[in-house]
């Protein structure tokens, strides 16, 4: 049976069919902020129903070619303890049909700390994180619980991660250590990617990663005035088309081999437009890692195959 959520108003083929598979995480965690973000997945989809099917950048409809399925909603019972509700979070991503060069994982989150509890489950081996996010995120524990949303990045390291860290403005003085001494931590920093020269080190470096990658996105890492809608707002941040550089050097020049990604910390707000990015940016993800694989010359058996619209 069809369960309501869907990607922009498509029919969810079986998951082991599908292209492109979309893991909704309801999850608030326990701390400050973000408390919003357990209504975040089910918002982001409705709002990626107002998206044109067509997406202009790459000048192709994905989903006339690829089939998408969003499964059912992860969320935490009452009486669930976070540990073990993390432990089901990895659980249930190692069990999906593998993310791999032929099939695109979208986790929605949902707070921070479900991004380790993801890599956890789909990542066998060191990959390298690129890690998009206006905090460092590399807090042991915070509020007493390593299952917070001020900790992932601290946790991907002890998976065996490298990090790419991009518009981070907002740390503590041993998280600044921790990345001055830490080489398998590098910093593309908030205010330095003012500086044309530092923005185009960075697409460089991300059009040479090699190997498994995960891209995580706090949504906080955009310009707040872009996306109003997370629980830890920092003024700066990225701009919208910067971002689609990076995903354009990630997805259709470098190397990497995406097996997954992430898109955290939202919180719907009334005007709809922070939602509606974080749909853009899905979909501009979908298309991009659609094209670099030449979906665009597969037959139209996607998931629009024979929906009319105007
Ligand atoms: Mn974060």
């Amino acid at each position: 049976m069809d369960h309501p959520l869907r990607y922009q108003l498509l029919p969810n083929a079986p998951a082991d069919q599908a292209d492109v598979l979309v893991l909704p995480v309801a999850h608030a965690g326990e701390v400050c902020g973000a408390s919003g973000t357990r209504a975040a997945p089910a918002a982001i989809l409705e709002a990626s129903g107002e998206l044109e099917y067509f997406e202009e950048d790459q000048a192709w409809s994905p989903m006339r070619h690829m089939k998408v399925a969003v499964l059912p909603e992860l969320h935490a019972s009452e009486l669930e303890r976070e540990e073990a509700f993390h432990g089901r979070i990895a659980t249930t991503a190692a069990a999906l049909p593998r993310a791999s060069d032929d099939r695109l994982l979208v986790a929605l989150g949902g707070d921070h700390s479900i991004t380790p509890s993801l890599t956890a489950g789909c990542l066998g081996e060191p990959a390298t994180i690129l890690f998009l996010d206006a905090h460092a995120d590399l807090r042991p524990q915070y509020r007493g619980s390593e299952y917070s949303h001020a900790c992932p990045a601290h946790q991907l390291r002890e998976q065996g991660h490298r990090i790419v860290m991009v518009g981070v403005r907002s740390m503590f003085e041993r998280e600044a250590e921790r990345i001055e001494s830490d080489d398998c931590i590098e910093l593309y920093g908030d205010r330095a990617l003012r500086e044309a020269s530092t923005r185009q080190r960075l697409v460089a470096r991300v059009e040479s990663l090699t190997g498994p990658v995960w891209l995580s996105t706090d949504m906080d890492v955009f310009d707040p005035a872009l996306v109003p809608g997370v629980g830890t707002p920092q003024p700066g941040g990225l701009d919208w088309h910067f971002a689609i550089d990076l995903l354009e050097a990630l997805l259709l020049r470098s190397k990497g081999r995406l097996c997954g990604m992430d898109l955290v910390e939202l919180v719907p707000e009334p005007s709809r437009v922070s939602q509606l990015v974080a749909a853009k940016w899905m979909q501009k993800a979908i298309s991009f890692w659609g094209k670099a694989r030449g979906y665009d010359r597969a037959p139209e058996e996607g998931s629009q195959a024979g929906l009319e619209y105007e």
